[in-house]
Protein backbone atom coordinates (compact mmCIF):
# COMPACT_ATOMS: atom_id res chain seq x y z
CA UNK A 1 0.00 0.00 0.00
CA UNK A 2 1.19 3.19 -0.85
CA UNK A 3 0.31 5.96 1.41
CA UNK A 4 1.14 9.88 0.43
CA UNK A 5 1.31 11.18 3.75
CA UNK A 6 3.16 14.01 4.25
CA UNK A 7 4.19 13.13 0.96
CA UNK A 8 1.48 16.35 -0.17
CA UNK A 9 2.52 19.42 -1.94
CA UNK A 10 -0.20 21.99 -1.86
CA UNK A 11 2.27 24.74 -3.78
CA UNK A 12 1.20 25.36 -7.98
CA UNK A 13 2.94 27.09 -10.43
CA UNK A 14 1.87 30.30 -10.41
CA UNK A 15 -0.92 31.25 -13.24
CA UNK A 16 1.00 29.69 -16.20
CA UNK A 17 0.35 29.78 -20.10
CA UNK A 18 -3.53 30.46 -20.53
CA UNK A 19 -4.43 26.85 -21.66
CA UNK A 20 -5.68 25.93 -25.29
CA UNK A 21 -7.63 23.44 -23.41
CA UNK A 22 -11.05 25.43 -23.63
CA UNK A 23 -10.44 25.70 -27.55
CA UNK A 24 -9.85 21.56 -27.70
CA UNK A 25 -13.05 20.16 -28.12
CA UNK A 26 -12.70 19.46 -31.78
CA UNK A 27 -12.40 15.62 -32.86
CA UNK A 28 -9.77 13.89 -31.44
CA UNK A 29 -8.78 11.79 -34.59
CA UNK A 30 -7.40 8.43 -32.11
CA UNK A 31 -10.30 8.31 -29.23
CA UNK A 32 -10.02 5.94 -26.75
CA UNK A 33 -12.88 4.05 -25.15
CA UNK A 34 -11.84 3.48 -21.34
CA UNK A 35 -14.97 2.16 -19.26
CA UNK A 36 -15.38 4.89 -16.76
CA UNK A 37 -16.63 4.79 -13.39
CA UNK A 38 -16.61 8.28 -10.78
CA UNK A 39 -17.02 7.29 -7.43
CA UNK A 40 -18.89 10.12 -5.73
CA UNK A 41 -18.81 10.24 -2.11
CA UNK A 42 -21.09 12.47 -0.31
CA UNK A 43 -19.71 15.13 2.11
CA UNK A 44 -16.30 13.20 2.44
CA UNK A 45 -13.95 15.86 3.63
CA UNK A 46 -10.62 16.70 1.84
CA UNK A 47 -8.61 15.26 5.16
CA UNK A 48 -11.30 12.02 5.77
CA UNK A 49 -9.24 9.42 3.91
CA UNK A 50 -5.52 8.53 4.77
CA UNK A 51 -3.86 8.86 1.43
CA UNK A 52 -5.26 12.26 1.92
CA UNK A 53 -3.16 12.41 5.61
CA UNK A 54 -5.48 11.52 7.73
CA UNK A 55 -4.13 9.46 10.81
CA UNK A 56 -7.20 8.95 12.97
CA UNK A 57 -8.41 6.46 10.02
CA UNK A 58 -7.26 4.30 7.54
CA UNK A 59 -8.58 3.63 4.15
CA UNK A 60 -6.63 1.32 2.44
CA UNK A 61 -8.50 0.67 -0.52
CA UNK A 62 -8.40 3.98 -1.48
CA UNK A 63 -5.05 4.48 -0.82
CA UNK A 64 -4.40 1.45 -3.09
CA UNK A 65 -6.07 2.98 -5.74
CA UNK A 66 -4.01 6.12 -5.04
CA UNK A 67 -0.68 4.04 -4.67
CA UNK A 68 -1.56 2.99 -8.39
CA UNK A 69 -2.74 6.32 -9.76
CA UNK A 70 -2.88 9.87 -10.09
CA UNK A 71 -3.84 11.71 -6.68
CA UNK A 72 -4.98 15.72 -7.05
CA UNK A 73 -4.01 17.75 -4.26
CA UNK A 74 -5.95 20.68 -5.94
CA UNK A 75 -9.57 19.38 -7.37
CA UNK A 76 -13.17 21.09 -6.50
CA UNK A 77 -15.86 20.16 -6.85
CA UNK A 78 -18.24 23.44 -8.06
CA UNK A 79 -20.73 23.70 -4.93
CA UNK A 80 -20.83 23.24 -1.21
CA UNK A 81 -23.81 21.23 -1.39
CA UNK A 82 -24.84 18.09 -3.18
CA UNK A 83 -27.61 19.45 -5.84
CA UNK A 84 -26.12 21.88 -7.66
CA UNK A 85 -22.05 19.85 -6.98
CA UNK A 86 -24.46 16.94 -8.95
CA UNK A 87 -25.48 19.62 -11.01
CA UNK A 88 -22.59 20.75 -12.82
CA UNK A 89 -20.64 17.20 -12.70
CA UNK A 90 -23.58 16.49 -15.16
CA UNK A 91 -24.06 18.87 -17.03
CA UNK A 92 -21.00 21.16 -17.18
CA UNK A 93 -22.66 23.70 -16.32
CA UNK A 94 -22.31 25.71 -13.50
CA UNK A 95 -25.36 25.93 -11.25
CA UNK A 96 -25.27 29.44 -10.15
CA UNK A 97 -26.34 30.05 -13.39
CA UNK A 98 -29.51 28.51 -13.04
CA UNK A 99 -32.44 28.90 -10.84
CA UNK A 100 -33.60 25.78 -8.92
CA UNK A 101 -30.60 23.94 -8.33
CA UNK A 102 -30.55 24.38 -4.80
CA UNK A 103 -30.40 21.12 -2.15
CA UNK A 104 -33.38 19.66 -3.58
CA UNK A 105 -36.42 18.23 -1.64
CA UNK A 106 -37.69 14.76 -2.17
CA UNK A 107 -40.14 14.87 -4.54
CA UNK A 108 -38.93 18.21 -6.60
CA UNK A 109 -39.57 17.48 -10.01
CA UNK A 110 -36.17 16.78 -12.75
CA UNK A 111 -34.10 19.68 -12.38
CA UNK A 112 -31.90 18.26 -15.30
CA UNK A 113 -34.93 18.71 -17.87
CA UNK A 114 -35.34 15.34 -20.13
CA UNK A 115 -33.12 16.11 -23.59
CA UNK A 116 -30.42 17.80 -21.77
CA UNK A 117 -27.03 16.95 -23.10
CA UNK A 118 -25.38 15.51 -20.12
CA UNK A 119 -21.80 13.62 -19.16
CA UNK A 120 -23.88 10.46 -19.75
CA UNK A 121 -25.14 11.37 -23.10
CA UNK A 122 -22.20 12.41 -24.24
CA UNK A 123 -20.99 8.92 -23.56
CA UNK A 124 -24.14 7.46 -25.01
CA UNK A 125 -23.22 9.19 -28.25
CA UNK A 126 -19.69 7.44 -28.29
CA UNK A 127 -21.55 4.32 -27.73
CA UNK A 128 -20.88 3.55 -24.41
CA UNK A 129 -23.48 1.83 -21.96
CA UNK A 130 -24.13 3.91 -18.81
CA UNK A 131 -25.58 3.72 -15.72
CA UNK A 132 -25.89 5.57 -12.51
CA UNK A 133 -26.00 3.81 -8.90
CA UNK A 134 -26.91 5.76 -5.52
CA UNK A 135 -27.44 9.34 -4.33
CA UNK A 136 -29.43 11.48 -7.28
CA UNK A 137 -30.39 14.22 -5.58
CA UNK A 138 -31.27 16.19 -8.64
CA UNK A 139 -35.46 15.84 -8.69
CA UNK A 140 -37.13 13.17 -10.90
CA UNK A 141 -40.52 13.68 -12.65
CA UNK A 142 -42.02 16.25 -14.71
CA UNK A 143 -43.34 19.53 -13.13
CA UNK A 144 -45.38 18.73 -10.01
CA UNK A 145 -43.08 15.85 -8.89
CA UNK A 146 -42.73 11.81 -9.58
CA UNK A 147 -45.33 9.20 -9.86
CA UNK A 148 -44.12 7.20 -7.10
CA UNK A 149 -46.90 4.63 -7.34
CA UNK A 150 -46.51 4.66 -11.46
CA UNK A 151 -43.79 5.44 -13.87
CA UNK A 152 -41.28 7.44 -12.80
CA UNK A 153 -40.71 10.24 -15.64
CA UNK A 154 -38.45 12.68 -16.19
CA UNK A 155 -35.55 10.99 -14.69
CA UNK A 156 -31.54 9.45 -15.68
CA UNK A 157 -33.22 7.55 -18.33
CA UNK A 158 -34.04 11.00 -20.13
CA UNK A 159 -30.79 12.69 -19.78
CA UNK A 160 -28.76 9.61 -21.19
CA UNK A 161 -28.81 7.04 -18.51
CA UNK A 162 -29.25 3.43 -19.99
CA UNK A 163 -30.12 2.21 -16.49
CA UNK A 164 -30.41 4.04 -12.90
CA UNK A 165 -30.78 2.64 -9.35
CA UNK A 166 -31.42 5.47 -7.17
CA UNK A 167 -31.97 6.63 -3.90
CA UNK A 168 -34.02 9.66 -5.42
CA UNK A 169 -32.83 12.68 -3.02
CA UNK A 170 -30.73 12.05 -0.06
CA UNK A 171 -30.75 9.26 2.71
CA UNK A 172 -32.14 11.50 5.58
CA UNK A 173 -35.39 12.72 2.92
CA UNK A 174 -38.20 11.05 2.16
CA UNK A 175 -38.95 8.84 0.02
CA UNK A 176 -36.85 6.15 1.57
CA UNK A 177 -37.17 3.65 -0.91
CA UNK A 178 -35.29 2.82 -4.28
CA UNK A 179 -36.47 3.24 -7.75
CA UNK A 180 -34.78 1.20 -10.54
CA UNK A 181 -35.32 2.55 -13.90
CA UNK A 182 -38.97 3.98 -13.86
CA UNK A 183 -39.95 2.37 -10.70
CA UNK A 184 -40.10 2.03 -7.18
CA UNK A 185 -38.17 -1.04 -5.82
CA UNK A 186 -40.45 -3.86 -4.10
CA UNK A 187 -43.53 -1.11 -3.82
CA UNK A 188 -46.89 -3.30 -3.16
CA UNK A 189 -49.80 -1.68 -5.34
CA UNK A 190 -52.14 -2.09 -2.32
CA UNK A 191 -50.18 0.06 -0.32
CA UNK A 192 -49.70 3.64 -2.06
CA UNK A 193 -46.74 6.20 -1.56
CA UNK A 194 -47.96 9.50 -0.31
CA UNK A 195 -45.03 12.37 0.27
CA UNK A 196 -45.37 15.80 1.57
CA UNK A 197 -42.79 18.12 2.12
CA UNK A 198 -45.87 20.61 3.36
CA UNK A 199 -48.02 19.15 5.84
CA UNK A 200 -47.80 16.25 8.16
CA UNK A 201 -49.57 13.09 7.10
CA UNK A 202 -51.00 12.11 10.16
CA UNK A 203 -51.02 8.39 9.83
CA UNK A 204 -47.21 8.03 10.29
CA UNK A 205 -45.73 8.72 13.55
CA UNK A 206 -43.20 11.93 13.80
CA UNK A 207 -39.74 12.56 15.36
CA UNK A 208 -41.30 15.73 16.84
CA UNK A 209 -43.97 13.94 18.62
CA UNK A 210 -42.80 10.08 18.97
CA UNK A 211 -39.13 10.55 20.25
CA UNK A 212 -39.32 7.05 22.36
CA UNK A 213 -39.45 5.54 19.18
CA UNK A 214 -36.08 7.03 17.44
CA UNK A 215 -32.98 4.68 17.30
CA UNK A 216 -30.92 7.87 16.46
CA UNK A 217 -32.31 11.82 17.46
CA UNK A 218 -32.12 14.95 15.68
CA UNK A 219 -29.67 17.69 16.80
CA UNK A 220 -31.42 19.98 14.08
CA UNK A 221 -33.82 19.79 11.86
CA UNK A 222 -34.48 15.83 10.77
CA UNK A 223 -38.11 15.06 12.99
CA UNK A 224 -40.67 14.37 10.63
CA UNK A 225 -41.74 11.29 9.30
CA UNK A 226 -40.11 8.07 11.28
CA UNK A 227 -38.27 5.46 8.77
CA UNK A 228 -36.59 2.76 10.39
CA UNK A 229 -36.06 4.64 13.68
CA UNK A 230 -35.27 7.59 12.37
CA UNK A 231 -37.11 10.80 11.82
CA UNK A 232 -36.79 12.14 8.31
CA UNK A 233 -36.93 15.30 6.36
CA UNK A 234 -40.03 15.41 4.91
CA UNK A 235 -43.47 13.33 5.29
CA UNK A 236 -44.52 9.88 3.99
CA UNK A 237 -46.52 6.90 4.79
CA UNK A 238 -47.04 3.91 1.96
CA UNK A 239 -44.83 2.17 0.84
CA UNK A 240 -43.65 -0.12 3.51
CA UNK A 241 -42.60 -3.31 1.63
CA UNK A 242 -40.54 -0.89 -0.20
CA UNK A 243 -38.80 1.40 2.65
CA UNK A 244 -35.09 0.55 2.52
CA UNK A 245 -33.14 -0.07 5.52
CA UNK A 246 -30.17 1.99 6.37
CA UNK A 247 -27.57 -0.06 7.47
CA UNK A 248 -28.13 -1.98 3.98
CA UNK A 249 -27.77 0.90 1.39
CA UNK A 250 -24.34 0.93 0.84
CA UNK A 251 -24.54 -3.20 0.04
CA UNK A 252 -27.04 -2.84 -1.79
CA UNK A 253 -26.29 -0.19 -4.04
CA UNK A 254 -22.56 -1.58 -4.62
CA UNK A 255 -23.95 -4.94 -5.22
CA UNK A 256 -26.31 -2.60 -7.99
CA UNK A 257 -22.59 -1.26 -8.85
CA UNK A 258 -21.08 -4.39 -9.43
CA UNK A 259 -23.92 -6.09 -11.56
CA UNK A 260 -23.88 -2.97 -13.66
CA UNK A 261 -20.14 -3.40 -14.02
CA UNK A 262 -20.29 -7.57 -14.64
CA UNK A 263 -23.32 -7.10 -17.00
CA UNK A 264 -21.19 -4.84 -19.41
CA UNK A 265 -18.39 -5.96 -19.38
CA UNK A 266 -17.68 -6.39 -23.00
CA UNK A 267 -19.11 -2.99 -23.93
CA UNK A 268 -17.47 -0.14 -23.11
CA UNK A 269 -19.58 1.87 -20.13
CA UNK A 270 -19.94 5.16 -17.90
CA UNK A 271 -20.75 4.06 -14.28
CA UNK A 272 -21.70 6.92 -12.01
CA UNK A 273 -21.68 5.42 -8.74
CA UNK A 274 -22.79 7.95 -6.05
CA UNK A 275 -22.62 6.89 -2.29
CA UNK A 276 -24.61 7.42 0.73
CA UNK A 277 -21.57 7.42 2.80
CA UNK A 278 -21.27 9.62 4.25
CA UNK A 279 -24.15 11.55 4.63
CA UNK A 280 -26.18 11.74 7.35
CA UNK A 281 -27.78 9.30 8.93
CA UNK A 282 -24.79 7.29 9.29
CA UNK A 283 -25.90 3.92 10.01
CA UNK A 284 -23.41 1.82 8.16
CA UNK A 285 -23.80 -2.01 8.37
CA UNK A 286 -23.35 -3.74 11.51
CA UNK A 287 -19.94 -5.44 10.34
CA UNK A 288 -18.40 -1.66 10.25
CA UNK A 289 -20.06 -0.15 13.18
CA UNK A 290 -17.62 0.53 15.86
CA UNK A 291 -14.83 -0.31 13.78
CA UNK A 292 -13.31 3.01 13.71
CA UNK A 293 -12.68 5.46 16.36
CA UNK A 294 -14.94 8.05 15.85
CA UNK A 295 -18.28 6.59 16.01
CA UNK A 296 -20.62 6.16 13.08
CA UNK A 297 -18.72 9.25 10.94
CA UNK A 298 -15.77 7.04 11.25
CA UNK A 299 -17.23 4.10 10.30
CA UNK A 300 -19.30 5.50 7.52
CA UNK A 301 -15.59 6.23 6.32
CA UNK A 302 -14.67 3.07 6.53
CA UNK A 303 -17.66 1.59 4.35
CA UNK A 304 -17.42 4.06 2.21
CA UNK A 305 -13.95 2.19 1.72
CA UNK A 306 -14.78 -0.75 1.58
CA UNK A 307 -17.09 0.63 -1.48
CA UNK A 308 -14.53 1.55 -3.35
CA UNK A 309 -12.73 -2.08 -2.95
CA UNK A 310 -15.28 -4.23 -4.29
CA UNK A 311 -15.67 -2.24 -7.08
CA UNK A 312 -11.80 -1.97 -8.04
CA UNK A 313 -11.72 -5.49 -6.56
CA UNK A 314 -14.96 -6.47 -9.65
CA UNK A 315 -12.78 -4.06 -12.36
CA UNK A 316 -9.57 -6.22 -11.76
CA UNK A 317 -11.38 -9.92 -11.35
CA UNK A 318 -13.02 -9.39 -14.87
CA UNK A 319 -9.37 -8.44 -16.15
CA UNK A 320 -10.94 -4.90 -17.15
CA UNK A 321 -8.14 -2.75 -15.25
CA UNK A 322 -6.21 -1.84 -18.05
CA UNK A 323 -9.35 -0.70 -19.91
CA UNK A 324 -11.00 1.04 -17.02
CA UNK A 325 -10.28 4.43 -15.26
CA UNK A 326 -11.66 4.82 -11.87
CA UNK A 327 -12.07 7.98 -10.25
CA UNK A 328 -12.71 8.66 -6.70
CA UNK A 329 -13.94 11.89 -5.23
CA UNK A 330 -16.83 13.77 -3.30
CA UNK A 331 -20.04 16.39 -3.84
CA UNK A 332 -19.23 18.52 -1.18
CA UNK A 333 -16.96 19.15 1.66
CA UNK A 334 -17.12 17.51 5.30
CA UNK A 335 -19.35 18.19 8.00
CA UNK A 336 -19.55 16.74 11.43
CA UNK A 337 -23.34 17.56 12.88
CA UNK A 338 -25.65 17.86 10.05
CA UNK A 339 -28.48 16.93 12.41
CA UNK A 340 -28.54 13.80 14.04
CA UNK A 341 -26.93 13.21 17.32
CA UNK A 342 -24.25 10.84 15.90
CA UNK A 343 -21.17 11.40 18.55
CA UNK A 344 -19.41 12.68 15.52
CA UNK A 345 -18.87 15.80 17.49
CA UNK A 346 -17.81 14.18 20.72
CA UNK A 347 -15.42 11.10 19.16
CA UNK A 348 -13.68 13.44 16.65
CA UNK A 349 -10.31 13.97 18.57
CA UNK A 350 -7.53 15.23 16.64
CA UNK A 351 -9.44 14.38 13.45
CA UNK A 352 -9.77 16.87 10.76
CA UNK A 353 -11.98 16.21 8.55
CA UNK A 354 -10.90 18.90 5.75
CA UNK A 355 -7.27 18.22 6.33
CA UNK A 356 -5.41 21.94 6.15
CA UNK A 357 -8.69 23.43 4.45
CA UNK A 358 -10.48 26.23 6.35
CA UNK A 359 -14.85 25.76 6.12
CA UNK A 360 -15.83 22.61 5.17
CA UNK A 361 -19.79 21.82 3.76
CA UNK A 362 -21.96 25.15 2.95
CA UNK A 363 -18.51 26.78 3.14
CA UNK A 364 -16.79 30.07 1.29
CA UNK A 365 -13.44 28.77 2.15
CA UNK A 366 -11.62 25.79 0.24
CA UNK A 367 -12.86 23.08 2.49
CA UNK A 368 -16.84 23.49 1.40
CA UNK A 369 -15.09 22.84 -2.53
CA UNK A 370 -11.63 21.39 -2.74
CA UNK A 371 -12.16 17.72 -2.42
CA UNK A 372 -10.11 14.30 -2.37
CA UNK A 373 -10.04 13.23 -6.44
CA UNK A 374 -7.87 10.35 -7.51
CA UNK A 375 -7.75 8.59 -10.73
CA UNK A 376 -6.40 5.38 -11.61
CA UNK A 377 -6.11 4.29 -15.18
CA UNK A 378 -3.12 1.41 -15.33
CA UNK A 379 -1.20 1.90 -18.09
CA UNK A 380 -2.20 5.15 -19.56
CA UNK A 381 -2.17 7.26 -16.23
CA UNK A 382 0.74 7.51 -14.06
CA UNK A 383 1.22 7.25 -10.19
CA UNK A 384 1.79 10.24 -8.36
CA UNK A 385 0.75 13.24 -7.36
CA UNK A 386 -0.65 16.66 -8.81
CA UNK A 387 -0.93 19.98 -7.75
CA UNK A 388 -3.15 21.17 -11.33
CA UNK A 389 -5.89 22.75 -10.53
CA UNK A 390 -8.78 20.72 -11.57
CA UNK A 391 -12.83 21.01 -11.77
CA UNK A 392 -15.04 18.20 -11.71
CA UNK A 393 -16.97 20.44 -14.21
CA UNK A 394 -14.39 19.65 -16.58
CA UNK A 395 -15.03 15.45 -16.80
CA UNK A 396 -17.53 16.42 -19.36
CA UNK A 397 -15.91 18.36 -21.91
CA UNK A 398 -12.50 16.07 -21.07
CA UNK A 399 -14.56 12.91 -21.83
CA UNK A 400 -15.85 14.10 -24.95
CA UNK A 401 -12.43 14.31 -26.02
CA UNK A 402 -11.28 11.21 -24.66
CA UNK A 403 -14.35 9.22 -26.82
CA UNK A 404 -13.46 11.84 -29.74
CA UNK A 405 -16.07 14.03 -29.84
CA UNK A 406 -17.07 17.66 -30.02
CA UNK A 407 -19.00 19.21 -27.52
CA UNK A 408 -22.08 20.35 -28.96
CA UNK A 409 -22.37 23.68 -29.18
CA UNK A 410 -24.66 24.61 -26.33
CA UNK A 411 -23.54 21.36 -24.03
CA UNK A 412 -21.55 22.13 -20.74
CA UNK A 413 -20.97 25.54 -21.01
CA UNK A 414 -18.53 25.73 -18.08
CA UNK A 415 -16.72 22.43 -18.89
CA UNK A 416 -13.23 23.39 -20.33
CA UNK A 417 -11.46 20.23 -21.88
CA UNK A 418 -8.88 19.04 -19.30
CA UNK A 419 -8.15 15.79 -20.73
CA UNK A 420 -4.12 16.14 -20.42
CA UNK A 421 -4.91 17.18 -16.86
CA UNK A 422 -7.02 14.63 -15.43
CA UNK A 423 -4.76 11.75 -16.94
CA UNK A 424 -1.60 13.49 -15.27
CA UNK A 425 0.01 14.65 -19.11
CA UNK A 426 0.12 18.51 -18.10
CA UNK A 427 0.49 19.92 -15.06
CA UNK A 428 -0.77 23.00 -15.66
CA UNK A 429 -4.46 22.85 -15.29
CA UNK A 430 -7.19 25.40 -15.37
CA UNK A 431 -6.58 29.20 -15.18
CA UNK A 432 -9.25 29.47 -12.50
CA UNK A 433 -12.44 28.15 -11.46
CA UNK A 434 -15.58 28.94 -9.26
CA UNK A 435 -16.58 28.21 -6.24
CA UNK A 436 -20.45 28.29 -4.98
CA UNK A 437 -21.18 28.22 -1.11
CA UNK A 438 -25.01 27.39 0.18
CA UNK A 439 -25.64 30.70 0.33
CA UNK A 440 -25.15 31.69 -3.02
CA UNK A 441 -21.83 33.34 -2.27
CA UNK A 442 -19.10 32.85 -4.85
CA UNK A 443 -15.51 32.80 -5.20
CA UNK A 444 -12.86 32.94 -7.78
CA UNK A 445 -9.45 31.09 -7.66
CA UNK A 446 -7.23 32.25 -10.20
CA UNK A 447 -3.71 30.88 -9.63
CA UNK A 448 -2.45 31.01 -6.19
CA UNK A 449 -5.36 33.68 -5.85
CA UNK A 450 -8.83 33.82 -4.22
CA UNK A 451 -10.99 36.04 -3.63
CA UNK A 452 -14.93 35.80 -2.03
CA UNK A 453 -17.26 37.76 -2.98
CA UNK A 454 -18.72 40.34 0.06
CA UNK A 455 -21.84 39.88 1.49
CA UNK A 456 -24.28 39.57 4.47
CA UNK A 457 -24.73 36.85 7.21
CA UNK A 458 -23.58 34.92 10.01
CA UNK A 459 -20.21 34.19 10.13
CA UNK A 460 -20.52 30.43 11.58
CA UNK A 461 -23.28 28.13 11.39
CA UNK A 462 -24.20 27.64 14.57
CA UNK A 463 -25.79 24.03 14.00
CA UNK A 464 -22.93 22.54 11.64
CA UNK A 465 -20.12 24.75 13.87
CA UNK A 466 -18.87 25.68 10.16
CA UNK A 467 -17.14 28.85 9.24
CA UNK A 468 -19.57 29.68 6.38
CA UNK A 469 -16.50 32.54 4.93
CA UNK A 470 -19.55 35.26 4.91
CA UNK A 471 -18.38 38.52 5.18
CA UNK A 472 -19.28 42.26 4.58
CA UNK A 473 -15.72 42.94 3.58
CA UNK A 474 -13.62 41.55 0.78
CA UNK A 475 -11.55 38.42 0.93
CA UNK A 476 -8.67 37.69 -0.54
CA UNK A 477 -6.02 35.23 0.04
CA UNK A 478 -2.78 33.50 -1.31
CA UNK A 479 -3.51 29.72 -1.03
CA UNK A 480 0.03 29.05 -1.98
CA UNK A 481 1.46 30.65 1.34
CA UNK A 482 -1.41 30.51 3.30
CA UNK A 483 -3.65 27.31 2.71
CA UNK A 484 -6.22 27.99 5.63
CA UNK A 485 -6.89 31.13 4.50
CA UNK A 486 -6.39 32.69 7.50
CA UNK A 487 -4.92 35.97 6.04
CA UNK A 488 -7.03 38.44 4.28
CA UNK A 489 -4.54 40.24 2.16
CA UNK A 490 -7.23 42.34 0.41
CA UNK A 491 -6.52 45.72 1.94
CA UNK A 492 -2.85 45.66 1.05
CA UNK A 493 -3.81 43.79 -2.26
CA UNK A 494 -6.68 45.66 -3.51
CA UNK A 495 -5.46 45.89 -7.63
CA UNK A 496 -5.09 42.11 -7.41
CA UNK A 497 -8.63 41.79 -5.47
CA UNK A 498 -10.18 44.26 -7.96
CA UNK A 499 -8.38 41.98 -11.26
CA UNK A 500 -10.14 38.91 -9.68
CA UNK A 501 -13.09 40.41 -9.11
CA UNK A 502 -13.61 41.69 -12.69
CA UNK A 503 -12.90 38.25 -13.83
CA UNK A 504 -15.61 36.92 -11.56
CA UNK A 505 -17.59 39.59 -12.79
CA UNK A 506 -17.45 38.82 -16.92
CA UNK A 507 -17.77 34.56 -15.80
CA UNK A 508 -20.77 35.43 -14.22
CA UNK A 509 -21.93 36.94 -17.12
CA UNK A 510 -20.92 34.90 -19.96
CA UNK A 511 -19.43 32.04 -20.76
CA UNK A 512 -16.12 33.21 -20.02
CA UNK A 513 -13.42 30.60 -21.07
CA UNK A 514 -10.25 31.97 -20.70
C1 LIG B 1 -29.64 20.45 4.97
C2 LIG B 1 -29.88 19.41 6.05
C3 LIG B 1 -28.65 18.51 6.09
C4 LIG B 1 -28.39 17.91 4.73
C5 LIG B 1 -28.27 19.01 3.71
C6 LIG B 1 -28.11 18.49 2.32
C7 LIG B 1 -31.25 20.18 7.93
C8 LIG B 1 -31.30 20.91 9.23
N1 LIG B 1 -30.07 20.07 7.35
O1 LIG B 1 -30.75 21.28 4.85
O2 LIG B 1 -28.83 17.52 7.05
O3 LIG B 1 -29.43 17.04 4.38
O4 LIG B 1 -29.42 19.82 3.71
O5 LIG B 1 -26.93 17.80 2.21
O6 LIG B 1 -32.28 19.72 7.46
S1 LIG B 1 -26.37 17.47 0.79
O7 LIG B 1 -25.08 16.86 1.00
O8 LIG B 1 -27.32 16.58 0.18
O9 LIG B 1 -26.27 18.75 0.11
CA1 LIG C 1 -23.21 16.18 -0.07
Amino acid sequence: MNNFKGNLRFARNSMGLISLAAAGISCNPTPERPNIIIINADDLGYGDISCYGATSISTPNIDRLAGEGLLFTNAHCTSATSTPSRYSLLTGEYAWRRKGTGIATGDAPAIITPGRITIASIFKNAGYVTGVVGKWHLGLGPAGGADWNGEIMSGPMDIGFDYNFLIPATGDRVPCVFVENRRVVGLDPNDPITVSFSEPLLSEPTGKDHPELLKMHPSHGHDMTIVNGVSRIGYMSGGKSALWIDEDIADVITGKAVDFIKKNRNSPFFLYFATHDIHVPRLPHPRFAGKSTMGPRGDAILEFDWSVGEIVKAVNDLGLSDKTMIIVTSDNGPVVDDGYKDDAVEKLGDHKPAGPLRGGKYSAFDGGTRVAFIVRWPGKIKHGTTDALFSQIDLMASFAKLTGQAMPPDAGPDSFDELNTLTGKSLTGREWLVEHSSNGRLSLIRGDWKIIEPGPGPRLNVNTNIETGNDTVPQLYNLKTDLGEKNNVAAENIEKYNELTDLLEKIKTGNYRN
